[in-house]
């Protein structure tokens, strides 16, 4: 019963499942397979052995028995170069499988997106098929181990070929291990979950998988790639990683924080908004209930810093909003076209995105989904990475106290939270001063705080009057410093966090001129 070869299949993804069976029919092969995928097989007419057939067993316990039987793993893990190996599946009637082709039960799609149940995560742990990647992984001088739908067509080729080499089994033995391991790796996620309570995890492991290979890193002389979340990814959490490129030339190292920083910032108001980013920096941000408007206004914050930036929208970008985009000339001169990198929105119509794609051949057209809640973050020092919770506060669960004599008015006090949430995304130490719903100036990553006041009152010069000013962490000094020389630029009103042992200061200050000062008892350091 051994002359022929044998492939075992198992599949829950199923896909293209036909075209393999057909292929290794074609090339001889005796197909094996567990109940559901042996159905599939017949239906697409490919003569299947079932493997009850092969254990004599029936499949058990509602299947968590159907694979574990030594007539399969025998026939997988037997050294065909050691003759007692051989000897002992002669002696068992046992035959050798050269293929085994399995994936496993979808455990993220199943179980992490799903208000599933925890019965249903434990019996969506997936053992027979895991064990049937192991062994075939092990032997794979012998055995070839398929996990990917998309390795089905090189695999018909190389045995058509007859080019199958140990390079190639090799790279599928680590492909296969991997599938384990990121599986593995969401169900002790899972696990997890179900017993921490909110607290991190001991020890992490993240499946991460190659999405492209960038052309560089930050610089050119560094090599480097992108990979996706593999956990984020399969239940459609959004983010910036699985966004769609209709358009342009290849995302590059730097073209992703940027986005991220832009996405993740726009994304958060609730109103049209535009938001421009220039090394992960908000430069102009504007939120109108005419998107065009707010787009123009968003360029016309820091036109030379929007130059050559990423363009976020929290709306559709249609036919007009394209055509601005397009046309719209460098306020700086009143002539040059506005170029950018990356254009980046939930959705586009049609003739948006036809658009937009005239625009230039390199523009990135980025399609993005809302980062959903509730994702830490993950960033690398030297000999480890920092966890965190994201930070999910905005301006609606912020109490924004009044501590001068001074209120402000409706119109501040929206200003003054417009400033925060804008704030909230500038790397620190982070000044925004806005008006309108307007960023008039920013200045962000400054080892002072009053050196990014200058910088932030220098951009917004003088409009700054009578705006709102939002900084991301308290201020340590007050008078003949930033609060001071703010109240003397003559802003309206001042929101941060409070809690220096110089409040009192400030609250005198701000008092003496007549300015209005918020304090929120939170704060936004971005570093
Ligand atoms: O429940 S299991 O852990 N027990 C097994 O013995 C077993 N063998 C294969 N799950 C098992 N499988 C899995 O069944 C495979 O990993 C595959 O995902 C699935 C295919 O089942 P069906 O062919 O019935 O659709």
């Amino acid at each position: 019963s051994n002359a022929r070869k044998q492939a075992l299949i198992s599949l829950s993804d199923k896909t293209d499942l036909d075209i393999l069976g057909r292929g290794l029919q074609e090339l001889g092969y005796s197909i094996i397979s567990t109940g559901g995928t042996a159905k599939s097989l017949e239906k697409a007419g490919i003569t299947v052995i079932k493997v009850e057939e092969v254990t004599s067993f029936p499949e058990m316990l509602d299947g968590r028995v159907k694979t574990l039987h030594p007539n399969i793993h025998g026939g997988i893990l037997a050294r065909r170069d050691h003759d007692h190996h051989m000897e002992a599946l002669n002696d068992h009637g046992i035959g050798t499988f050269d293929i085994v082709v399995v994936n496993l039960y979808p455990f993220y799609e199943n179980v992490t997106s799903s208000s599933g149940t925890f019965e249903d995560g434990i019996e969506n742990i997936d053992i027979g098929g895991v064990t049937l990647i192991r062994a075939a992984a092990k032997n794979h001088m012998d055995v070839l181990v398929i996990v990917d739908p998309k390795d089905y067509s090189s695999l018909i080729e190389i045995l058509r070929r007859k080019e199958d080499n140990q390079q190639f089994r090799r790279e599928l033995a680590w492909k296969a291990f991997q599938h384990v391991t990121s599986y593995d790796s969401a169900v002790t996620e899972w696990l997890w979950k179900q017993c921490s309570q909110g607290k991190f995890p001991p020890s992490l492991t993240v499946p991460l998988a190659m999405k492209s290979t960038l052309r560089y890193g930050e610089n050119p002389h560094q090599k480097a790639t992108f990979y996706i979340d593999k956990r984020l990814s399969a239940v459609n959490a959004g983010g910036i990683g699985t966004a769609i490129q209709h358009h342009g030339k290849e995302m590059s190292y730097n073209n992703y924080l940027d986005a991220d920083a832009a996405w993740n910032c726009v994304s958060e108001f609730q109103r049209p908004t535009c938001v421009i980013v220039k090394h992960t920096n908000p430069c102009g941000v504007a939120s109108r209930e005419d998107i065009l408007n707010a787009y123009r206004l968003a360029v016309k914050a820091d036109p030379v810093s929007a130059f050559g930036g990423i363009v976020a929208f929290n709306t559709i970008i249609d036919e007009d909003l394209a055509k601005e985009i397009r046309e719209f000339r460098s306020p700086t001169d009143g002539e040059t076209r506005m170029f950018y990198e990356i254009v980046v929105a939930p959705n586009y119509t049609e003739k948006g995105l036809e658009i937009l794609r005239g625009k230039s051949k390199n523009l990135r057209i980025l399609e993005a989904k809302k980062t959903e809640n509730g994702i830490f973050s993950l960033r690398q020092v030297c000999g480890g990475w920092l966890a965190q919770d994201s930070d999910e506060l905005v301006p609606d669960d912020i109490e924004f106290k009044v501590k001068s004599d001074r209120s402000p008015q409706e119109n501040e006090l929206s200003d003054a939270q417009f400033a925060w949430l804008c704030a909230k995304h500038v790397k620190s130490n982070a000044i925004v001063i806005a008006k309108n719903s307007c960023m008039l100036g920013m200045g962000s990553g400054q080892p002072n705080r009053l050196e990014s006041l200058r910088i932030a009152f220098r951009k917004a010069g003088d409009e700054a009057k009578g705006a709102a000013l939002a900084s991301d962490a308290f201020f340590p000094f007050a008078w003949n410093d930033a609060v001071e020389e703010a109240c003397r630029n003559g802003i309206g009103v001042i929101a941060e966090p409070g809690g220096s042992i110089r409040d009192g200061d400030a609250v005198d200050c701000c008092n003496k001129y007549g300015v209005s000062l918020l304090f929120t008892d939170v704060r936004h350091f971005r570093h």
